[in-house]
């Protein structure tokens, strides 16, 4: 098992579209290991493959308060989406920054899962908001674009500095 390094924006290789997985091996479930225990250690509530450089389409997500209830999404299609709400979203990719988003409530998503087996899930609340904001991920979008043009870029600013500081210290 490892840690992953997460990319973090505006970093390019966020913007990159996931192809579908064609193949679900050993080798993918070995990378699924290393992708749970780098969203238990952030810590976080779901990780995109996307945000740890690896451009196919697969998410996980652990919403729950005893990180015990770990979800599998592989090549995630969302087929149906219900009602709004809004929620405090942060990003592991946008460390620090917090902003309400709107999105559907409840969602029916159709996915494979560890073993390469189909199913439909129905969920709503914050498991809903995570896979959508997951399946984002996988299409090349972040939360912030959701957000004014102004809160964005300022946002993006104050990531840039921080890291020019951590270059210099380093
Ligand atoms: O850890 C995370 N928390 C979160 C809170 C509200 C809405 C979405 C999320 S997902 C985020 C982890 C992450 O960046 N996943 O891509
Ligand atoms: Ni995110």
């Amino acid at each position: 098992m490892a840690i992953l390094k997460i990319l973090e924006f505006p970093d390019p290789r966020l913007r990159t579209k996931a192809t579908p997985v064609e193949v679900v091996d050993d080798d993918l479930r070995n990378f699924i290991g290393d992708m749970f225990e780098t969203m238990y250690d952030a810590p976080g509530i779901g990780l995109a493959a996307t945000q740890v450089n690896f451009h196919k389409r697969l998410l996980i997500t652990d919403v729950s308060v005893d990180k015990d209830e770990p979800h599998v999404l592989i090549n995630p299609r969302i087929v149906e989406k219900d009602g709004v709400i809004t929620t405090d979203e942060g990003c592991l990719s946008v460390p620090g920054y917090y902003e309400e988003v709107e999105r559907a409530e409840h969602i029916k998503v159709q996915f494979l899962d560890r073993e390469g087996i189909a199913h439909e899930l129905e969920v709503h609340g914050l498991l809903a908001v995570c896979i959508q904001h997951e399946v984002d991920h996988l299409d090349g979008k972040l939360f912030v674009d959701y957000l004014s043009e102004a809160k964005r870029s300022r946002i993006r600013k104050k990531l840039e500095k921080e890291r020019r500081q951590q270059a210099v210290v380093i």
